[in-house]
C-alpha cells in the first residue's frame, strides 16, 4: 500500500529524528532528505487513510491560493481556520489584546476594514503564483503560463511554479513550504508533478500537502486534456514537533485502507473558475482523526 511510504517517513523522523530546538520553541525530530510517490493515474489520491483528513479543507485552501489572495477573510468565511493562528499572534503581540479565536476569527469574517487590517499574510502563495512581481514592474501569472505551457508545449523541461521570492519573504507571515511544482507530460498524455516542500510538519501538514497538490494536479490536467499520472513529493526538513510523537505511535498502529479516488464533476472553462463542489471522493473509509496542536 503507497501509504506506507508516509508510515515509514513516521517511523524513522521517530526512531532515529535529530533532535533539537526549532522555531517554534516547541522542539522537532527531524530527518532531512525524504522522496515518495504516488500514482493518480487509477484515480486514487493520497488523502491518508491512518487518520481522517479534512480533504475539503486541503482543496479549498488550494482553491484559495489559486484566487491570488492572500488575506485569511474568505477561508474564514468557508469555516477554514488553518491559517487563523498566524494573523492571530500578531494581533495579539501587538494590540496586547486578550481575544479568542472564535471571536478573532468571527471580527475577521464580518467586519471587512478589520479583515483587511489584520487578516493578511503577507505576499504568500497565491501572490507569488499569479502576481510575482518581477524587476520590470510588470506581474506574472505564473499558475496561466503553465496551463498554457502545458497545452501548447508539452515536452518543455521548464514546467514549474515558484513560492519562493526572495526579496518579498521577509513580509510574508511564514515563508512558503510547499515551494516549488514542476510538471512533466509523457508521451501517452499523463501529467506528473513533483513537488519539493522544503519543511514538513509530518503530522498536520503533509496531510494537506498531498491532498491540495494532487487536487492542483487533476484540474491542470482537466485543463490541458492530458490524464492525472503521478505524484512524486521531496520533503527537505521532515518533522515531528516533540508534541506529536504519542499521535505519530498510534497512528503507526493502524493498517493503512484502500485510498479513496478523486474525480472533479464538471469541466470548468478554465483554472480560475473551479470550486469545492466540483470534487468528489469516493470510497474514502479512514480510521479516527487524531487531534494534535499546531505550532505558531
Ligand atoms: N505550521 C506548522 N507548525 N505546521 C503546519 O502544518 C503548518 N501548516 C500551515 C501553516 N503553518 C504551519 C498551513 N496548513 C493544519 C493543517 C494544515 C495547515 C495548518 C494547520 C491543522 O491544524 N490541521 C488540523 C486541524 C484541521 C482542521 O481544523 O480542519 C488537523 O488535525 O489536520
Ligand atoms: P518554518 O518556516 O520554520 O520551516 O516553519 C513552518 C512549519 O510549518 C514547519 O513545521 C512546516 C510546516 N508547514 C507544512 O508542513 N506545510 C505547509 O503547508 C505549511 C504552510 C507549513
Amino acid at each position: 500500500h503507497p501509504e506506507y511510504q508516509y508510515l515509514d517517513l513516521l517511523e524513522q523522523v521517530l526512531e532515529r529524528g535529530d533532535e533539537r530546538l526549532d522555531r517554534t520553541g516547541v522542539g522537532t525530530r527531524s530527518i532531512f532528505g525524504t522522496l515518495v510517490r504516488f500514482d493518480l493515474s487509477d484515480g486514487s489520491v493520497p488523502i491518508l487513510t491512518t487518520k481522517r483528513v479534512y480533504w475539503k479543507t486541503a482543496v479549498k485552501e488550494m482553491l484559495w491560493f489559486l484566487t491570488g489572495g492572500t488575506n485569511i477573510q474568505p477561508l474564514v468565511r468557508d469555516n477554514v481556520r488553518i491559517w487563523t493562528d498566524w494573523p492571530l499572534a500578531t494581533y495579539r503581540r501587538e494590540t496586547d489584546a486578550d481575544i479568542s479565536q472564535a471571536d478573532f476569527e468571527r471580527r475577521i469574517a464580518e467586519d471587512d476594514s478589520f479583515a483587511a487590517r489584520w487578516g493578511e499574510l503577507g505576499p504568500v502563495y497565491g501572490k507569488q503564483w499569479r502576481r510575482w512581481m518581477g524587476a520590470d514592474g510588470r506581474e506574472y501569472d505564473q499558475i496561466a503560463g503553465l496551463v498554457d505551457t502545458l497545452k501548447t508545449n508539452p515536452a518543455s523541461r521548464r514546467m514549474l511554479f515558484h513560492g519562493w521570492n526572495v526579496a518579498e519573504l521577509g513580509s510574508m507571515a511564514l515563508p512558503p513550504c510547499h515551494m516549488v511544482y514542476q510538471y512533466h507530460v509523457t508521451s501517452d498524455g499523463r501529467l506528473n508533478c513533483l513537488l519539493f516542500q522544503r519543511s514538513v510538519d509530518l503530522l498536520l501538514g503533509a496531510a494537506f500537502n498531498f491532498v491540495g497538490a494532487a487536487a492542483l494536479q487533476l484540474m491542470l490536467a482537466q485543463q490541458a486534456g492530458l490524464a492525472p499520472g503521478e505524484l512524486v513529493w521531496v520533503g527537505g526538513d521532515v518533522h515531528l514537533y516533540l508534541n506529536h510523537l504519542d499521535q505519530a505511535r498510534e497512528q503507526l498502529t493502524r493498517a493503512p485502507r484502500p485510498f479513496p479516488t478523486m474525480r472533479l464533476v464538471r469541466r470548468p472553462a478554465s483554472i480560475d473558475d473551479y470550486r469545492i463542489e466540483d470534487f468528489e471522493v469516493s470510497d474514502y473509509a479512514p480510521h479516527a482523526s487524531i487531534k494534535a496542536e499546531v505550532a505558531v
